[in-house]
């Protein structure tokens, strides 16, 4: 049974957390200390595959030495300035961005939440600015088992109990429709006072779920229709996770230098994470020339956002993406990924009951209607053969890990899964 002990100097930074931390997170029982590439390793040296990549920001691998040496170099010279002052890395990055994404102008931020919250602003202003919608009135349109982040406006339009449990009052002027349904979109788009729909390409906190196939087609077309933005959220699905450079880019994986096309061309894209290969916090929001200028000076900012750092950062971790093309590399990866996970679904059909996903960002649901304990106990027996991953809404596991993943050291990842799950019916007989 799944008596595990962390080791005497694992156990002390877990008791420091513990006692001098906030309970805000229930971390698996393993400190981690280093890392590279899709390996990390514990303070007491033991290697892992790590398969969340921090939430898939760490897309680039863990220590990536291009990015670091970005890192250093600009550390040295210059790291802040603030916004009252030009830096000599801001201009160049925002070409940079701006033609990588095939977007008119950027704004840049600093956490997803930060990003998320920009495109609200700056899709209020718009509406008020040029959809001339009254004074207060505006309407986002979001869907439900979103997930954008944690502050008080954005967890206001959360369906999670858990995000939202007495942290009201909330910010009014959201409206919430199901998600991955068109003809409920269609009846929302209707309210002329609607300004924009904000959603996730795939939800990753509700457990990975792929909308039907044109769903971002028609998303786009009914948004264009009713004159309002389209506001997708890559934070997570963004920088190649889904086998392409968005989940919004068309099928094609290519990593190379090419006219960027996309399904769905959003009017506001939010990317966050692995923009700066999960280094430090690096957001940014992108769109046209008409949505951008409609923000004035005084009007929004950060004391961080475009940082000399930052940029130099970024700059680095998206010629890393497309260097290495792990777009494609993702989608192989999770072609092949996906198969092996298949395999031992038809062979463990009492324990697993399906895998979904796109690219290295997929799930596995675990059979287990009535708690929660079945896919945690899953992935401490997982972490002590050495891959690391996290529950998500209770009986499902995310698999995601770094692109960088070799083909060699994907086969030996779920090797170490197919060995978990016998070891598991072994303990659990009645999943057998
Ligand atoms: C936590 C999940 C991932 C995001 C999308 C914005 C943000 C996120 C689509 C905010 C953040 C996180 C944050 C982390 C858990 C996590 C998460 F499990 F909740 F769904 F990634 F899978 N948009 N996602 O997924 O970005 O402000 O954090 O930089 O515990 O809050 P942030």
């Amino acid at each position: 049974m799944s008596t595990f002990l962390p080791s005497p100097l694992s156990q002390r930074s877990i008791d420091l957390e513990n006692q001098f931390g906030t309970h805000n997170y229930h971390p698996l029982p393993v400190v981690l200390d280093q890392g590279l590439g899709a390996k990390v390793w514990d303070v007491d040296g033991k290697e892992y595959f790590d398969f969340l990549s921090a939430y898939s920001a760490v897309n680039q691998g863990h220590s990536h030495p291009k990015i670091l040496k970005a890192l250093t170099d600009q550390a040295s010279k210059l790291t802040l300035t603030s916004r009252a002052f030009y830096n000599s890395n801001l201009g160049d990055f925002s070409k940079f961005l701006t033609e990588y994404f095939q977007f008119d102008r950027m704004l840049p931020m600093n956490s997803g939440a930060e990003a998320v919250e920009t495109a609200i602003k700056v899709c209020r202003k718009w509406a008020y600015q040029k959809k001339n919608i009254p004074e207060n009135q505006a309407i986002i349109v979001v869907c439900s088992q979103n997930f954008h982040g944690r502050t008080t406006t954005i967890v206001g339009f959360s369906t999670d109990p858990d995000s939202t449990r007495d942290f009201g009052p909330f910010t009014p002027g959201f409206q919430i429709i199901p998600y991955n349904d068109l003809p409920a979109l269609e009846e929302a788009l209707k309210n002329p006072y609607v300004a924009g729909f904000l959603f996730e390409p795939i939800q990753g906190e509700a457990g990975v779920m792929v909308p039907d196939a044109g769903f971002l087609e028609k998303v786009r077309e009914l948004c264009t229709k009713a004159g309002v933005l389209m506001m997708a959220d890559e934070v997570q699905t963004g920088i190649a996770r889904t086998g392409q450079l968005l989940a919004t880019c068309a099928g094609c994986s290519c990593s190379t230098r090419c006219e960027r096309k996309y399904a769905a061309k959003p009017d506001l894209l939010i990317l966050g994470k692995a923009l700066s290969g999960g280094i430090m916090p690096v957001s940014a929001v992108l769109a046209s020339h008409e949505i951008l200028l409609c923000i004035h000076p005084g009007e929004h900012g950060s004391t961080f956002g475009g940082n000399p750092l930052a940029c130099a950062v970024a700059t680095s971790a998206l010629n890393v993406v497309e260097d290495e093309e792990l777009a494609q590399k993702a989608k192989e990866r999770g072609v092949y990924f996906r198969q092996r996970m298949e395999k031992l679904m038809s062979d463990f059909p009492k324990l697993f009951s399906l895998v979904r996903g796109k690219g290295l960002l997929n799930a596995v649901v675990i059979r287990d209607e009535e708690s929660s304990k079945t896919a945690w106990n899953f992935c401490v027996m997982m972490m002590q053969n050495g891959v690391l991953a996290k529950p998500t809404h209770g009986n499902i596991i995310r698999f995601a890990p770094p692109l960088v993943i070799s083909e060699v050291e994907m086969a030996q990842a779920c090797d170490i899964i197919e060995k978990t799950t016998q070891e598991f019916v072994q303990a659990y007989p009645q999943f057998q």
